[in-house]
């Protein structure tokens, strides 16, 4: 039988809009769990990891990185309960809020491979440093803190330096870069598959390419933001784009990587239920977990 072990972060503390902190709760409100179980996996809740928060905590910020002390302790954790997930030879599945729990995610996972690959499916880059954040929100730098660039308290979280190599991450369904963003992914040449190449190749093609990317990494993160999605297919997100992916192309995506089996932990983040209409997005993403896991249609 095939093991999974799920933990919900309900972290709102890496950006300022409150609410994706109930994201976790919404999507086992979906019905993740029995789901799971119908696909024939031995699914193991850890419950939610406690956030300490308070009404003076979540005034009090740091203009280069809000709730910089929260954010970090969390991803300790974090990375600790995921390394022992890997332990105990089960499929770590992370339930978010904001996408700063990548931190912790991709350092656990990371010290339990020689080269580990990311598939980072994102409207955004999240590649900020504190020199190229227009907002200070640490959300938007997760994927630079794993590559090793941002503050060392951070970087060094479960591990020293970079988790990960700019040559074994893949962004897809990208669309809105801050300008040092796309200087950063140039630099460290850094392969994009931005919403207009996916227009163009046509899902299938972009995660044929994508799998061939990443053949060399003996394992492989997925870190699935939900703004990724269009806002008319999931408007419970924090920070929505227009022009993003339709529910069919997102669920291809997962779809042709369970066929390809290569992906070892996998994070959901950024519902938003207070934004959200009737939890349809919280719904989807329990359907995109399903088909990254091995649910058919026939
Ligand atoms: N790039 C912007 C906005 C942003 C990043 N991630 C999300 N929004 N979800 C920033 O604040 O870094
Ligand atoms: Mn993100
Ligand atoms: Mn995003």
């Amino acid at each position: 039988m095939k093991q999974l072990s799920m933990i919900g972060v309900p972290m709102d503390l890496g950006q300022m809009r409150r609410g994706v902190d109930m994201g976790p709760s919404a999507i086992r409100y979906a019905g993740v769990l029995e789901r799971l179980e119908e696909i024939g996996y031995e699914v193991e809740d850890l419950g939610d990891l406690p956030i300490e928060k308070n009404s003076r905590l979540l005034q009090k910020q740091q203009p280069d990185y809000h709730h910089y002390q929260a954010v970090k302790q969390v991803n300790e954790k974090l990375a600790h309960q995921v390394s022992s997930i890997f332990q105990n030879k089960r499929f770590p599945l992370v339930l978010g809020g904001d996408h700063s729990i990548a931190i912790g995610t991709i350092a656990g996972a990371a010290s339990h491979f020689q080269r580990l690959g990311v598939i980072w499916l994102d409207a955004h880059g999240d590649v900020n440093t504190k020199e190229t954040s227009p907002s200070g929100n640490i959300h938007g730098m997760p994927l630079a803190i794993s590559l090793g660039y941002g503050d060392q308290g951070l970087t060094s979280i479960y591990g020293t330096s970079a988790k990960v190599r700019p040559e074994d991450v893949v962004l897809i369904a990208t669309r809105e870069l801050d300008p040092g963003e796309k200087m950063f992914l140039k630099k460290h040449r850094i392969k994009v598959f931005t919403m207009h190449e996916i227009d163009l190749l046509g899902m299938p093609e972009v995660m044929k390419q994508t799998v061939d990317y990443l053949k060399h990494c003996d394992g492989v993160h997925l870190s699935f933001d939900l703004d990724s999605l269009d806002p008319d297919e999931a408007p419970g997100v924090g920070t929505p784009v227009n022009g993003g992916l339709t529910y069919r192309e997102s669920l291809i995506a997962v779809e042709l990587l369970h066929r390809e089996n290569i992906i070892t932990s996998a994070e959901f983040v950024e519902v938003n239920p207070i934004l959200d209409e009737r939890n349809k997005t919280a719904e989807k993403t329990v359907d995109l977990i399903s088909s990254l896991l091995g649910e058919k249609l026939l």
